[in-house]
């Protein structure tokens, strides 16, 4: 680190977690880590995926979110029903930037809609499961759409409506294969919940129904949404290696790659969190092995190509992805001359997610930024500290609300997609069903913390004065309102593509407005003067 962060971590970690009661401190002092320099991830352990302490404010969404919102929402031919009152669904709607283009003659694309039962009060009493039945038969009626997903919220789960039974039933009746997802909001601790129930469905119902005819080149793309067209460019670079892309888990989808996916070679991981456990599966079931791979950076980009390489060990293929990295990286580092002398040594904080503030960290890098501090919002132990760790990751604090499903090798299907002595060895090189987590980017005197909350935040930001911060929507006005500019990497502030060679050029850019624009200079902090608000308790 070049940059000394100009504080003893670890009194300011005490001073932070001073700030709540004794037990809360407790904690939340588990949720932060200081990095120690040459701990190669074994030893400091952080606590993570735990119940966020009700009162303090944090970042995380629900079940519902991770469920509906983020793993099934981008299925664009599919209709997606939220079964609820009306807000579940209303709140929800085109809030995430998962984009999509309608492919074919029939073009079907359903994502601007909102598709909604509207609970009422004597449906919470009688039971909704009629009012259920006579949605799904009108959606699929009007809009004729390839599949239809039946996503629960809160009160349906309290009340008992047997949404997969009403499910089974509706296929039968309309011809149209109908999803149906227990993800009622309270389920587990975040979103992570969800993601885990959507993994499960889509393994469960669709993937390996319909067979597609791949080449040998063949991948698909887990956990890469297509936020911003990031799924875009990542399709372009690797089309022009001469690899082809099956299945993208789910940017830019429809409802045959979630059943025609177990055609492909090779499964590369975006997102680790919201997806391990399909990648996991398809390798038990199908004889797919994964790989994890991040097209967040050019150099990132690059060296998943490389690892891309290495697993196909083909002559032609590998010298073709080498002129590409050539290519793209020249043109990329001509555009982002520009903007590094203005970016050089600039210090960041990311909290995002489950992924994203390690994947930026390598695209901050790239650039000579320096990030000091960073967590995920809902991320497992293994995200920070890496699988090979901890083994025993499917022990996830979540799960006693998640049916796991018993899955065994298809013999039928089952080809072997890789020499197993060829196998074993790229796995035991890192390269196959590994993952190094953020620890491994995260070097002495930096800080880790977990579920950041808002008063955590404005403590950073007092003592570190960061030139910019990583985070959502929720806290981002806060952030702004204390002068640091406050980028969102969950939607790009509208921006995007950030992925790949020319994502790294457009985030430079958009990140190098910010951080030089005069405004954060004239910003004076209404909290600065003395609180806006008081509140006291009563005896
Ligand atoms: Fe994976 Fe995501 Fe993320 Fe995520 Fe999300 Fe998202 Fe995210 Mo928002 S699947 S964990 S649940 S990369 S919606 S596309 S931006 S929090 S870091
Ligand atoms: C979600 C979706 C979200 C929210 C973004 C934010 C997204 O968690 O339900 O908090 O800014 O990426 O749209 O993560």
């Amino acid at each position: 680190l070049k940059t000394d962060p100009g504080v003893d971590l670890e009194s300011f970690v005490d001073e932070v977690t001073s700030l709540y009661p004794p037990k809360v401190a407790k904690k939340r002092r588990a949720h932060m880590v200081v990095r120690k320099d040459g701990d190669p991830g074994l030893a400091q352990q952080i606590e993570a995926n735990t119940r966020t302490v009700p009162g303090i404010i944090t970042q995380r969404g629900c079940c519902y979110a991770g469920c509906k919102g983020v793993v099934i929402g981008p299925y664009g031919d599919m209709v997606h029903i939220v079964h609820g009152p009306v807000g579940c669904s209303f709140y929800a709607w085109l809030t995430r930037r998962n984009q999509f283009r309608a492919r074919g003659e029939a073009g079907k694309n359903y994502l601007s809609y909102c598709f909604t039962t509207d609970m009422q009060d004597e449906d919470i009493i009688f039971g909704g499961e009629k009012k259920l039945a006579q949605a799904i038969r009108e959606a699929a009626a009007i809009f004729r759409p390839e599949a239809i997903s039946v996503h629960a919220t809160c009160p349906v789960g309290l009340i008992g409506d047997d949404i997969q039974a009403v499910a089974r039933e509706l296929s039968k009746e309309t011809g149209i294969p109908v999803m149906a997802f227990n993800c009622e909001g309270y389920k587990g601790v975040s979103q992570s919940a969800g993601h885990h129930i959507a993994n499960n469905k889509i393994f469960d119902m669709a993937l390996g129904t319909r067979e597609r005819e791949a080449g040998r080149f063949s991948v698909n793309v887990l956990g890469e949404y297509n936020i911003g067209g990031d799924a875009y460019e990542i399709e372009r670079v690797l089309e022009k290696c001469g690899i082809e892309v099956v299945a993208t888990f789910s940017g830019n989808s429809v409802y045959e790659d979630m059943c025609t996916a177990h055609s492909a070679n090779l499964n590369l991981v975006m997102c680790h969190r919201s997806i391990n456990y399909l990648a996991e599966m398809m390798e038990t079931k199908f004889g797919i092995p994964w790989m994890k791979v991040n097209f967040i950076g050019m150099r990132s980009m690059s060296q998943s190509l490389r690892k891309i390489a290495r697993y196909f060990d083909d002559a032609a293929l590998t010298a073709r992805i080498e002129s590409v990295i050539a290519e793209e990286e020249a043109r990329a580092e001509t555009a982002l001359a520009a903007y590094m002398p203005g970016l050089e040594g600039k210090t960041a904080m990311l909290f995002v997610g489950g992924s994203r503030a390690h994947h930026y960290m390598h695209l901050m890098r790239d650039l000579g930024m320096e990030p000091l501090v960073a967590g995920f919002e809902f991320a497992h132990r293994d995200d920070y500290e890496g699988r090979r760790v901890i083994p025993t990751i499917r022990v996830d604090a979540d799960s006693k609300n998640i049916e796991e499903l018993k899955v065994t090798a298809d013999p039928e299907r089952y080809r072997p997609r890789l020499d197993p002595a060829y196998r074993e060895q790229l796995e035991r090189e890192g390269l196959l069903s590994s993952y190094e987590g953020m620890w491994d980017d995260m070097g002495e005197g930096t800080l880790v913390i977990d579920d950041v909350s808002h008063v955590e935040i404005e403590k950073l930001i007092h003592r570190m004065n960061p030139d910019i911060i990583c985070s959502g929507i929720k806290d981002k006005y806060v952030i702004e309102k204390f002068g640091v500019p406050c980028k969102q990497l969950h939607n790009y502030d509208y921006s995007g593509p950030y992925a790949g060679y020319e994502g790294a050029v457009n985030f430079a850019r958009d990140v190098y407005a910010m951080i030089h624009s005069p405004a954060w200079k004239l910003t004076r902090s209404p909290f600065d003067t003395g609180p806006t608000l008081t509140a006291g308790l009563n005896d």
